[in-house]
């Protein structure tokens, strides 16, 4: 038999395939209903024909009412359908695994938490909820798994996610989804979905140093230490327990130090400047790539205050 569509890998894929069937017969009964109308009303009032042509006014209000309401109320059901199946593919649980990603021209980098470095593959363990966090280098790229029926741009500036449960094992396509310049069509790569214990083999296989850890050798060779250490002679931010706190800015703002924030505190620094501190710090905008950024914030998420740490041993 030949395939139709691509196949259902992932917890989605079903439902999105149900929602499409259903559109489909819909868009497709309405469009021959209207061919066959006009079919026949061609024949009917062809030149010479002896139907009527004394053009009646004549209403039938209960006919006009009905082809109103009933179209109305099937496109608000497909809506109400379509934005409650959105938001589940949306929303990624609380449990979902994150996985970085960084979308260049022409390659996807991926980034394991635990070090695990790959690209233009993707390898991600049966069943279990994975969350990606995704950023791009240069322009906006897309990154879409036909077999899961999941798609997001990657856009240079900003964090996007993706969740998804892939629930059969096997190769995938990953394709890029948004013309990107002149390899975009070679931009492609491949989703493995493995069984847990393969997949728990797989990360042992290809750890490397942690991804914080990273960040933590970056963070002294970018010369971050050399302002923020509490020993440096610069008044520069302690670092210690930022991630997830409320930041008081000069403008008299507040902003949550989130992935975004700290971000952009690296690549704009003059965007958002911490309340009582001079913009001294330099744009590393151009000097080092997203995945560099995406090491620093990881290290930087893993600086507790002394006070967290001592809560977290309780
Ligand atoms: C020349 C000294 C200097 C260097 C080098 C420097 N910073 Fe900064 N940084 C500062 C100062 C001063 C501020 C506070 C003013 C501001 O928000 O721009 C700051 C703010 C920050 C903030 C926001 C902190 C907060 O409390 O809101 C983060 C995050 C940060 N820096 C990370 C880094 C990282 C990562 C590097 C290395 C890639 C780095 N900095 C390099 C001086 C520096
Ligand atoms: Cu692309």
């Amino acid at each position: 038999m030949i395939a139709l569509s691509p196949p259902q890998a992932s917890s989605v894929a079903g439902s999105v395939d149900t929602l499409f069937d259903v559109m489909l017969a819909l868009t497709g009964t309405v469009s021959v209903a209207v061919f066959v109308v006009m079919i026949v009303f061609c024949v009917k009032y062809r030149r010479r024909s002896h139907a009527d042509r004394s053009n009646a006014n004549q209403t039938r209000l209960g006919v006009e009412i009905a082809w109103t309401v009933l179209p109305f109320l099937m496109f608000m059901a497909l809506f109400g359908w379509s934005i409650s199946l959105w938001s589940r593919m949306r929303t990624p649980p609380a449990d979902a695994a994150p996985i970085y990603v960084v979308a260049k021209q022409w390659m996807w980098k991926v980034q394991h938490p635990g070090g695990q470095r790959e690209i233009d593959s993707l390898h991600v363990p049966l069943g279990q909820p994975i969350r990606l966090v995704m950023t791009s280098q240069d322009v906006i790229h897309s990154f879409y798994v036909p077999a899961f029926r999941q798609k997001q741009d990657v856009l240079p500036g900003r964090y996007t996610q993706l969740w998804f449960t892939a629930t059969r094992e096997g190769d995938y396509p990953l394709l890029c989804s948004q013309y990107c310049g002149t390899d975009h069509a070679r931009m492609t790569g491949t989703v493995t979905v493995m069984k847990p214990a393969d997949y728990a083999r797989w990360l042992q296989a290809h750890a490397g140093q942690g991804l914080a850890e990273q960040g933590a050798e970056r963070f002294r060779r970018f010369g971050c230490s050399g302002c923020h250490d509490s020993q440096s002679g610069v008044h520069a931010p302690d670092l210690d327990g930022l991630y997830g706190s409320t930041v008081p800015l000069a403008d008299g703002s507040q902003v949550r130090a989130d992935d975004r924030y700290i971000h952009d505190s690296i690549m704009l620094p003059r965007k958002q400047v911490a309340a009582g501190y001079a913009p001294i710090m330099p744009s590393y905008s151009g000097r080092i790539g997203e995945d560099d950024v995406l090491a620093l914030i990881a290290y930087i998420k893993s600086r507790r205050t002394a006070m967290e740490a001592a809560r977290e041993q309780h």
